[in-house]
């Protein structure tokens, strides 16, 4: 017999750290687009964990190989070869046409690593002055949890009492090629900005921003570092979001979906200029590239494109888009997104966003607010046109629904 959902909550409660505010579900087993709950209740899971599960809940051929990987060898540290981080290079050096890459964990792992790599690469290669390389972030950005990223933060909660901070980051509006180009000075290493800012609320970028930004770092030598953990790997209708946009960063930083939510893969990717600086005993990590990760991953990327899933993410995502928008509500303040990464702008009158997840909840869909008053809505790419109509359905009725 089950244990009660209350008894979970609770010792979640009583020994937890409090970090997180979830919703009222207890999850205890995925397929695809669906999640269940300990009662056995079905959930059409529009948050995708931040877009680590694009393939979908428990992807057979990702768990496949993983189980296959997982009884012949898991870790090995870098201090030896493994026979499967070669391939593991091969295919997303083919995929994504990077030059190098650097094999590393979570997200902010990467970001952390990038960091540091254009640094090096500024004071030994462009000739910046040793510790006085700057790289300029955007206000709003979300590059992960690390003291090194919120202290440069703009989210008082992610920042605040985390102090002392490493200097060296200058902050600009998102969306301003002006800004950027007026903070860009002689010391300048790199630009790290997200294509499209999503825990800022699905941000997209003003069109021909990129076109414009990848001008000025080009002809002032600052490498565009884009931070692709959340809109890569088929989110938003593409294999990387800088394709909607026609240009090629000078460092792309993967993650989330790049292990398809199995296990934390995540990636530095570059052209020689970058990745080339770092020698040996200048950086590494227990777990990076091992080989139950690279086997992993590997299978997540085969997938992601074998069957179709970035592919289908422009058609679903359209479609699913162009519904939120026919959603005859004056609680929408504004629909927006690329792809299927969506968000749904309340109006602030409604009220806090978290309770209208709480009424998608009980229409079977989970959802995740953000800054009080916009819902994300980014379900696996494999979503079909009719899990689409029946979630546009749920969304009107949770939207509709009169608090009052
Ligand atoms: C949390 C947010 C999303 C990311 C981008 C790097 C990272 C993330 C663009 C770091 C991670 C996660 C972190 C998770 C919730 C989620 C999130 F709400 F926090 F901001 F997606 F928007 N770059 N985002 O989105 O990757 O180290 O986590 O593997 O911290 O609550 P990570």
């Amino acid at each position: 017999m089950m244990a009660p959902v209350t008894d979970f909550i609770a010792t979640e409660a009583r020994l937890g750290a409090q970090n997180y505010q979830p919703l009222g579900v207890v999850l205890s087993r995925g397929e695809g687009v669906f999640v269940w709950d300990t009662e056995g209740n079905r959930y059409l899971d529009c948050l995708s964990a931040y877009s680590a599960v694009n393939q979908g809940h428990c992807h057979p051929k990702i768990l496949a190989a993983m189980i296959e990987q997982a009884g012949r060898l898991t870790l090995t540290s870098r201090a030896f070869h493994n026979d499967q981080l070669a391939s593991f290079y091969e295919e997303i050096a083919a995929l994504t046409g990077a030059h190098k890459v650097l094999p590393m964990n979570s997200g902010a792992e990467a970001v952390e690593s990038a960091i540091k790599s254009v640094r090096k690469w500024g004071y030994e290669v462009k000739g910046v002055p040793d510790g006085q390389a700057e790289i300029i972030v955007c206000a709003d950005n979300f590059h992960g949890r690390t003291l090194g990223i919120v202290g440069f933060s703009t989210d008082a909660a992610a920042r605040d009492h985390f102090g002392p901070f490493a200097p060296g980051f200058r902050i600009i509006p998102f969306g301003d090629a002006s800004a950027l180009e007026a903070a860009i000075a002689p010391n300048t290493v790199a630009f790290l900005v997200e294509p499209i800012q999503g825990e800022a609320g699905v941000v997209l970028p003003p069109p021909g921003y990129f076109a414009k930004v990848r001008e000025l770092c080009t002809a002032h030598d600052v490498m565009l570092i884009l931070d692709e953990i959340q809109t890569g790997l088929g989110r938003t209708g593409r294999l990387l979001a800088e394709q909607h946009d026609g240009i090629e960063a000078d460092v792309t930083l993967l993650g989330k979906a790049l292990s398809g939510g199995f296990y934390p893969v995540s990636a530095v990717l570059s052209n020689n200029a970058v990745l080339g600086t770092l020698k040996p005993g200048q950086h590494g990590s227990t777990f990076g590239g091992n080989p139950l990760a690279c086997a992993v991953a590997r299978a997540a990327l085969r997938v992601l494109v074998e069957e179709g899933m970035i592919e289908n993410a422009a058609v679903q995502g359209a479609r699913l888009l162009d519904g939120l928008k026919r959603i005859p509500t004056n609680t929408i303040r504004e629909v927006r997104g690329r792809g299927l990464m969506l968000a749904i702008e309340l109006h602030p009158e409604a009220g806090d966003a978290r309770r209208y997840c709480e009424a998608l909840q009980g229409q079977g869909i989970l959802a995740k607010d953000t800054h009080g008053h916009t819902i994300r809505i980014a379900p696996p790419l494999v979503i079909s046109s009719d899990q689409v109509d029946w979630a546009l359905q749920r969304i009107e009725a949770a939207l509709r629904q009169d608090f009052s």
